[in-house]
């Protein structure tokens, strides 16, 4: 069986592109292949988080994994500081890594655009993210679009890394979803949704309540023509909403142009609403039931278990390979 490997932030609650651009994406994958699913904190604090706050989002979004349908049964549900290899491997990666490479990083560059100060591990996220995933020989890594340019960061690295020391790393291939790779801000239909938008409204969360997906939906920018037509250039906010109707029914987007002909927006959203919230409906029931149990606290520790030694044998290699510590007798 070959191997997955990705990880997601907890750096707010998780939304609907989290969703259809990651999550299903695993749920789908979970029974084809060895899944290791990370919760990477680390990630998370290379930008300011209230310690509060983050230990509340660590627990959320593992219980979010689990109501969206990931089977911790049959994947690895860990959370990254509870693996110390990674962030030793990201150290040792930083190494291989080149200044100039890190600065090019088009997430690097929106995370550091405006501040005066800038955070060293902003610009260092590439390598530690590149540690999470050839830790474990890592086949394929389903991320959405905007993760392309780290992953090809990541195979550069592997490579330099196998060609400079031992031949130790797997090269791993990215995954995309086919219509949720980039689901975009219901504000701003140019841009993608992000849980850090200062604007609620441009997101949906797992945990809006039917209200408030009602309210977000009913007021996401679209244009003024009233044609339900999937254009992403000229309507990329019909287009977006298209998309996400597609994504959470069974119906292909020119299904949903046919069945919207000379409908208008309204009748459109309004269908869409229903299609959202009974999607949410089962993950917020379970999410719920599971988020401050202690049957989550007895998955996250066997997936610790479970991450640390195929982790650590990948990181004695790395030692190894670049010469570190005294040889093993
Ligand atoms: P933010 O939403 O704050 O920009 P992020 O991009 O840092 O968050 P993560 O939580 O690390 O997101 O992302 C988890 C996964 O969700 C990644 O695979 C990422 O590619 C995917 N993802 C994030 N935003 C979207 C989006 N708008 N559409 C599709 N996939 C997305
Ligand atoms: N950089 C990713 C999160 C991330 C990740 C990973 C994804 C960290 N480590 C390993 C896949 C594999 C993001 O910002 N979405």
């Amino acid at each position: 069986m070959k191997t997955i490997f990705s990880g997601i932030q907890p750096s707010g609650t998780i939304h609907l592109g989290n969703y259809l651009g990651a999550m299903k994406q695993f749920v789908e994958l979970q029974d084809r292949y060895n899944c290791y699913f990370c919760i990477v904190d680390e990630h998370a604090i290379t930008v300011p988080q209230d310690r509060l706050e983050l230990r509340k989002n660590i627990r959320s979004l593992a219980a979010f994994y689990i109501a969206a349908g990931i089977d911790p049964e049959k994947v690895t549900l860990f959370i990254q500081s509870e693996v110390p290899a990674h962030a030793q491997a990201g150290w040792m990666l930083q190494c291989v890594s080149y200044v100039g490479e890190l600065e090019r990083m088009t997430q690097f560059k929106d995370k550091s655009a405006g501040k005066e100060s800038v955070p060293a591990g902003l610009l260092t996220y590439p390598p530690l993210m590149a540690a999470d995933i050839l830790l474990y020989s890592t086949d394929l890594v389903p991320v959405g679009e905007d993760q392309t340019q780290h992953l090809e960061l990541t195979r550069d690295l592997a490579e330099r890394f196998n060609k400079r020391y031992l031949e130790i790393f797997t090269l791993p291939e990215i995954s995309l979803s086919k219509s949720g790779a980039r689901v975009m801000s219901l504000q701003d239909p140019t841009k993608k949704m992000s849980k850090s938008d200062p604007n609620k409204k441009a997101f949906i969360s797992l945990l809006d309540d039917p209200k408030q997906v009602d309210k977000k939906i009913k007021s996401a920018v679209t244009d003024s023509e009233g044609i339900v037509k999937y254009d992403k250039e000229n309507k990329p906010g019909i287009s977006n909403l298209l998309s996400i109707y597609a994504n959470f029914s069974n119906l292909s987007i020119e299904e949903l142009e046919k069945k919207y002909d000379g409908a208008g927006y309204g009748t459109f959203k309004a269908d869409l609403v229903d299609v959202v919230n009974d999607a949410l409906r089962p993950i917020q029931h379970r999410y719920y039931e599971l988020v401050e149990s202690e049957e989550l606290d007895r998955i996250l520790d066997e997936g610790a278990e479970k991450a640390n030694i195929v982790a650590g044998k990948m990181l004695r290699k790395m030692e190894n390979a670049m010469g570190l510590g005294r040889k093993k007798r």
